[in-house]
């Protein structure tokens, strides 16, 4: 059944692939992802993009084709080759769309599949902290001179502190005794940071910190590497959209630095890998460096606190309001991510003034 449905879709886009079979990519907790295997290569990504949460697809997909040929532009020194590799290809539809809408309403896209590439849940040694750092740093860096007014904002806010704050809030007011009941500890840790969680924000909104092109998920499942460990692209790029590096420097450090998956349930697992967390800093500002400013540098620390954060924060909300937002495997799933997310927020306020040694 899916597989027709997929086949069908298949069809929608221009290409000279032949449908062979599909695989679910299931890392993803918003969409839903696709490897589609032709007789020949390439392979395709094909994705159904979920509109409860991206209310506006075709904004999204701009966004995105836009910021792939402004990148392929940086990159044209590259061979054609090494740039289907080095950045996302979306495909057309035969109406000449970059999605097609199926019967039931549901928005697809598609792109070339980057092969010979390998991804990471968790970080294990210092090379692919540094080598993230770079990629994350260069996508940062290749987008520096992108009109930021070109970008529709995908999902408003989603990033900002206070608008968080006050989702949590009315999810408190709405929540079951029992959820509310277990997730005591962390509602009151919440409370405790909020006004050092407002910093960023603060600095942003003030024009202190400028506004840039963000890619704003850059945990270490969303880079590509090579299979000698070297970083190549970096992918799933649904939420670029205007921000502060900061976003993504610190969701980053999230994944990076946790020794554990973002999910796991024994906390004992769960602890912040000071190495990677300078491994990474060095890759991204030896890409940064020359757009970096002063007062970006001096934040990068509660960047990485603050990120952590809002993330322990959006899954405890969704936890609280009976699970609308992520997909889930079982039913204490969120309090089980918050709960692994509020582990590394204490350890990195004890590293809030440690920029100096890079
Ligand atoms: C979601 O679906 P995925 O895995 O790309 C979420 C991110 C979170 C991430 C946590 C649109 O991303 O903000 O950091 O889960 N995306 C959206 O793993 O909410
Ligand atoms: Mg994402």
């Amino acid at each position: 059944m899916l597989t027709k449905k997929l086949k069908d879709i298949f069809e929608q886009f221009k290409h000279k692939g032949e449908f062979n079979s599909y695989e679910e990519l299931v890392s993803g907790h918003i969409n839903d992802t696709y490897l589609i295997k032709t007789k020949e290569k390439p392979y395709f990504v094909l994705q159904r993009i979920n509109h409860d949460v991206f209310k506006n697809v075709p904004g999204l997909i701009t966004n995105k084709v836009r910021v792939s040929l402004h990148i392929r532009k940086k990159l044209a020194h590259l061979s054609e080759r090494e740039l289907k590799r080095r950045v996302l290809s979306f495909l057309n539809t035969n109406d000449d769309n970059f999605y097609h809408k199926d019967s039931d309403g549901n928005y697809w896209n598609m792109m070339i599949y980057i092969d010979n590439s390998i991804t990471f849940e968790t970080v294990n040694n210092e090379e692919i902290a540094y080598e993230g750092g770079k990629l994350f740093g260069d996508f940062l860096n290749l987008t520096s001179d992108f009109d930021v007014s070109k970008l529709t904002e995908v999902i408003p806010k989603f990033h900002d502190m206070s608008f968080r704050y006050s989702q949590f809030k009315s999810a408190l007011q709405s929540t079951t005794k029992e959820r509310l009941y277990r997730a005591k500890l962390y509602i009151d840790c919440v409370t405790d940071l909020k006004e050092e969680m407002h910093i960023l924000q603060k600095l942003k909104e003030s024009g202190a910190i400028k506004l840039r092109i963000t890619h704003n998920d850059t945990k270490i499942s969303n880079a590509l590497f090579t299979k000698n460990n070297k970083g190549l692209c970096v992918i799933d790029t649904d939420t670029v959209m205007p921000g502060i590096i900061h976003y993504d420097f610190g969701d980053a450090i999230r994944t990076i630095c946790n020794t554990a998956a973002e999910d796991e349930k024994n906390l004992d697992l769960v602890e912040f890998n000071a190495t990677f967390y300078k491994s990474y800093t060095k890759g991204f500002l030896k890409q940064m460096k020359s757009s970096i400013t002063p007062l970006e540098f001096k934040y990068l620390p509660l960047a990485a606190k603050t990120m952590i954060f809002i993330m322990a924060l959006r899954f405890l909300t969704d936890y609280l309001n009976c699970d609308t937002y992520y997909k889930i495997k079982y039913p204490e799933h969120n309090l089980d991510r918050a709960k692994n997310q509020f582990k590394p927020v204490s350890y990195t306020h004890l590293r809030a003034h440690e920029t100096d040694s890079y």
